[in-house]
């Protein structure tokens, strides 16, 4: 299995891909404000590949619940300057606006991730004719409402359904199947118990045939699951949450502690390879 993100080609067979968090925001919910400045998400960014980081995923719109979009030119003004002097990067910018990943792909991002998963009816053909990388993620209503007492029959096949529809649109869009990554969207208008059975069926979005990615680090489950209330100390909560996903079959990790992560997915890596090895 390969993700493709414009000239770079991410070879999945054997190694799970460590994607590190830099929110270029003032309010995201575990690092807002650090990295606000272009000097400090720029020495972050080189931090986290010097750390093992494959890629970064650049941010400027805080997603956490509650939030509220931030128009494209503002998005685009705290990109630019990281996005010019992380050029020797892979870098996937988080956005889900076509005019904000239309003009970071032009200044050398490799991939989109879109927590909408194209609700912009433009961003499958700004995508599809960079031939980037492209995340859809599975969120229900918005940042604003999604943690409203979001309610499920089967999360699991409602998360896949949405997953393979999305799928369909992009590629019906021009966006090369081997240029899609799908993510269950953890927390993202999901209640505890939702997040942890989405994290236990990774599996089961795997066989959709894409490559997985799993965003799970510092999450509030996690802080509900140990009582651990402050984002940053839910470090050990969220290398397990990295461990569990990588074994099940996720094959991109969005993380904030690449360091810490790089070592556990490596294990993960050999015990998922030990485990298809007996299989055959
Ligand atoms: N989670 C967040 C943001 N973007 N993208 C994908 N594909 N998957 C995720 O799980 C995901 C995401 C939320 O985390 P963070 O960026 O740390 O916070 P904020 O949205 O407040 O900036």
């Amino acid at each position: 299995m390969i993700w493709r993100c414009g000239a770079r080609v991410f070879d999945l067979a054997e190694r799970t891909l460590v994607m590190g968090i830099v929110n270029v925001t003032p309010d995201s919910f575990s690092d807002g404000g650090r990295y606000l400045e272009p000097g400090a998400a720029i020495a972050r960014c080189r931090e986290l590949v010097a750390a093992g980081a494959d890629l970064i995923d650049v941010g400027a719109e805080s997603t956490r619940p509650g939030s509220l979009p931030v128009p494209a030119a503002e998005q685009r003004r705290r990109l630019e300057p990281v996005l010019v002097a992380l050029a020797d990067v892979p870098v996937s910018v988080d956005t889900s606006n076509a005019e904000v990943a239309e003009a970071a792909l032009a200044l050398g991002a490799c991939a989109v991730n879109d927590v909408t998963a194209l609700a912009d009816p433009a961003m499958a053909g700004v995508v599809a004719r960079a031939g980037a990388g492209l995340v859809l993620m599975h969120m229900r209503g918005t940042p604003r409402t999604m943690q409203a007492d979001p309610a499920y029959g089967d999360v699991v096949a409602e998360v896949a359904d949405f997953l393979r529809q999305r799928l369909a649109a992009a590629h019906a869009g021009g966006v090369a199947r081997e240029c899609i990554a799908l993510d269950p969207g953890i927390g993202f208008g999901k209640k505890v118990e939702h997040s942890v059975q989405l994290l236990a069926a990774t599996s089961v979005l795997a066989a959709l045939g894409q490559p997985v990615l799993v965003g799970a680090s510092r999450k509030s489950f996690l802080g509900a699951l140990t009582g651990e209330s402050d984002p940053a100390r839910r470090h050990e909560a969220s290398l397990a949450a990295a461990a569990i996903a990588a074994l099940e079959g996720a094959r991109i990790l969005r993380v904030h502690d690449v360091g810490a992560t790089v070592p556990v997915v490596r294990i993960a890596d050999a015990v998922r390879a030990a485990r298809s090895a007996r299989a055959r």
